[in-house]
């Protein structure tokens, strides 16, 4: 038998979903992604082709929960529900599936390769690519995983404050504030998978922030492609483990002064 996918003969559709793959399996090897732990959502509309757009569904129409206007006409790579990040690893399109939004953006139906149901948090992580499409933003990724030491800092009220951790972590590496420029947003405790966590989340992503850390849960972060949202979420744990090892070591980190960090934001032209 042959494994026909709808991937066949769309090498930029692949090469997408094969970035997909590949940060699964960094989240797994990184320990970020324990069991079913994490999500990722692509929007992959301008990647279909007419032929895709004449492909039956593969199951029923599904209701989202809510209506996303802008999302009409529009297409998802979506981890499946339940599936493991190491598993997607090594093949995406067996654990996950390419979606389509149907009937006044209300529904969506599974188009390939197989009737995966897609992850827990679709209705959070369809509203998130609303509300990019509404701004104008050229972002096409959101990515949910469990960074270990940027949890561990979320259980202290100090971290928590307002741009607190994110001073500390740019003030770690210059590399920080450069290639994660808006910093980390932070959002308190709320249920996972709840309207109120999506509706913190796009607030928070809406002050300017593309990682947006759940308290005593993990980050979700939005940017052009999987890889680069991955890459934001690296450098900021990558500090806060810097952080960690130099209190292990027995001191408080000095951290880069004021005037190291504002050459910095000069040189590289950064905000804030
Ligand atoms: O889907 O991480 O928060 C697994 C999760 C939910
Ligand atoms: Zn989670």
């Amino acid at each position: 038998m042959t494994n026909m996918s709808i991937l066949d003969n769309r090498p930029a559709l692949k090469a997408e979903i094969d970035k997909v793959a590949e940060v699964a399996g960094y989240l797994w090897q990184k320990g970020w992604a324990e069991r079913n732990g994490g999500n990722i959502t692509i929007n992959i509309t301008e990647w279909v082709d007419d032929a895709m757009r004449a492909l039956p569904a593969i199951g029923p129409a599904v209701p989202i929960g809510t209506k996303l206007p802008e999302l009409e006409g529009c297409w998802f790579y979506c981890k499946g529900t339940g599936r493991r990040m190491r598993d997607l690893a090594r093949d995406p399109m067996a654990n996950g599936s390419i979606i389509r939004i149907v009937d006044d953006c209300m529904r969506y139906e599974i188009v390939a390769d197989l009737p995966v149901a897609p992850t827990s948090e679709l209705p959070s992580h369809l509203s998130v690519h609303n509300y990019l499409l509404a701004k104008g933003s050229p972002y096409r990724a959101s990515l949910h995983t469990h960074p270990i030491e940027l949890v561990a800092l979320t259980h202290s009220r100090k971290w928590m404050e307002k741009d607190v951790a994110t001073r500390m972590l740019w003030s770690m590496i210059p590399e920080t504030k450069a290639f994660c420029p808006r910093g980390l947003g932070m959002v308190p405790y709320m249920l996972p998978s709840s309207v109120d966590l999506a509706e913190a989340t796009i607030r928070a992503i809406d002050e300017d922030y593309d990682v947006v850390m759940w308290e005593k849960h993990g980050v979700f972060a939005v940017d052009t492609d999987v890889m680069s949202a991955f890459d934001q979420v690296d450098v900021l744990n990558k500090s806060a483990q810097i952080y960690i090892a130099a209190r292990n070591m027995g001191f408080e980190p000095e951290g880069m002064s004021d005037g190291q960090m504002q050459e910095l934001s000069d040189a590289f032209h950064l905000p804030k």
